[in-house]
């Protein structure tokens, strides 16, 4: 089961998860007041130990890399704009290159400095501006990177801001739970989940829309944005409910990626809908460690879904994995997922590459207990273990295919 040619095969990060003291980010400032989360801290250093983490990749067999640029570290004061930063971010990009990695960068993954979210966020006037302004200092150092995601899941980021605002609490959007993510009265949060208010994902689809000629014109690069999709299953008399609710969960953001050059498919589960909405899950044995059913299958219905809305955007699975201590249980879950994905792209899905969330075990948002890392990192010394999962996801990228 072969790749199309030139198919990146690669992983993906995201700066606060990894890097550790994003001191001057929102959500470092909220971290701790809320019952239950934990703190990133110095996460697992890979700010100082991102040449090790991508040749790890490299020596893998992986040829390409998803990061982030970190907004709060390189705009630590609204218009100071700091060279340091911006060096390190460019450092990494010339680092991918040279270990044979094609960078894929991320502008904004969930966090904002301090001081914007101080200015009331991104429902604030002026708040496109302000990420305007931070995208025209960065590209400089984004000359030559041919993948750019603007923003990450606006999807999921409209629901949280609009949870906030309706709970009148600013400090309320700080309670980031992925879309992944369940806690023990899982499957009833998710389920009581408000959906992403449009008015504020308008917001997001402004500021995509007012940088991605720019990137286009200084960059060079193939720019998107990258979306949760929630790869839903209509149970019979669900077709309606189903239509519902993806128009306003994921359709309104692949809609409005419809002039891009990619959309960024993210996919782990799948949401099965009856005639009254999702239906409630049956915690059963190999439920992830997040709470949600296991279903490689997910993928493959994301991709076709992100196609036919999109109208034929190119896409580029920017995330893809699964929280579990079993590794052995995270590749036959890939392999599920690369299978899904693989007909989708024999049935004319035009499919450019495949990121696996995550390169390491991370700080999920508040979390240290879910494990969805192709190499554990040791949280003390910051020792990398590579997982055997590290080394299939290589084998697979070499034959650019399954066996
Ligand atoms: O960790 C998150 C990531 O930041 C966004 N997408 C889902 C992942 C797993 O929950």
């Amino acid at each position: 089961m072969n790749f199309p040619d030139g198919f990146l095969w690669g992983a993906s990060t995201a700066p606060h998860q990894i890097e550790g003291n994003n001191v001057n980010s929102d959500f470092w400032a909220n971290e701790g007041r809320m019952p239950g989360m934990e703190f990133s801290g110095d996460a697992v250093d890979s700010y100082h130990r991102f040449e090790e983490d991508m040749r790890l990749m490299a020596e893998a067999g992986l040829t390409s890399y998803r990061f982030g640029i970190e907004w709060a570290r390189i705009e630590p004061r609204p218009g100071h704009f700091s060279n340091a930063e911006l060096s390190h971010y460019r450092r990494m990009i010339d680092t991918a290159w040279s270990l044979g990695l094609t960078p894929v960068v991320t502008l904004h993954h969930f966090t904002n400095p301090r001081w914007f979210a101080d200015e009331g966020g991104w429902l604030a006037d002026g708040a496109v501006d302000r990420f305007q302004a931070f995208v025209e200092a960065a590209t400089p150092i984004l000359e030559g990177v041919p993948w750019i995601a603007t923003m990450n899941e606006p999807n999921m980021l409209a629901m949280m801001t609009g949870m906030a605002r309706l709970a009148g609490d600013p400090e309320a959007q700080q309670q980031w739970q992925s879309p992944t993510m369940d806690t023990e009265q899982a499957q009833a949060v998710r389920l009581r989940l408000p959906a992403p208010d449009p008015e504020i994902g308008q917001r997001f689809i402004d500021a995509h829309h007012a940088v991605r000629d720019l990137l286009r014109e200084r960059t060079g690069a193939r720019v998107g944005w990258t979306v949760a999709n929630r790869a839903y299953q209509a149970l019979p008399g669900g077709e309606a409910k189903m239509a519902e609710l993806s128009h306003v969960w994921e359709d309104l953001y692949l809609e409005a990626a419809r002039g891009d050059d990619f959309i960024g498919v993210q996919s782990y589960s799948t949401i099965r809908v009856n005639a009254d909405g999702p239906e409630e899950h049956v915690p059963a044995p190999d439920d992830t460690l997040v709470g949600t059913p296991y279903r490689p299958e997910a993928l493959g219905i994301a991709a076709r879904h992100a196609w036919e809305v999109t109208q034929g955007v190119p896409i580029l699975v920017t995330e893809n994995g699964i929280a579990t201590a079993d590794d052995d249980q995270r590749i036959a879950y890939t392999e599920g997922a690369l299978r899904a994905l693989a007909d989708a792209i024999g049935d004319g899905v035009d499919v450019r590459g495949y990121l696996h969330w995550t390169l390491l075990d991370n700080f999920e948002w508040g979390h240290w207990a879910p494990t969805f890392g192709l190499i554990h990192a040791d949280r003390e010394t910051f020792e990398r273990t590579p997982k055997p999962s590290l080394g299939w996801l290589g084998q697979v990228a070499r034959r650019n295919g399954l066996a």
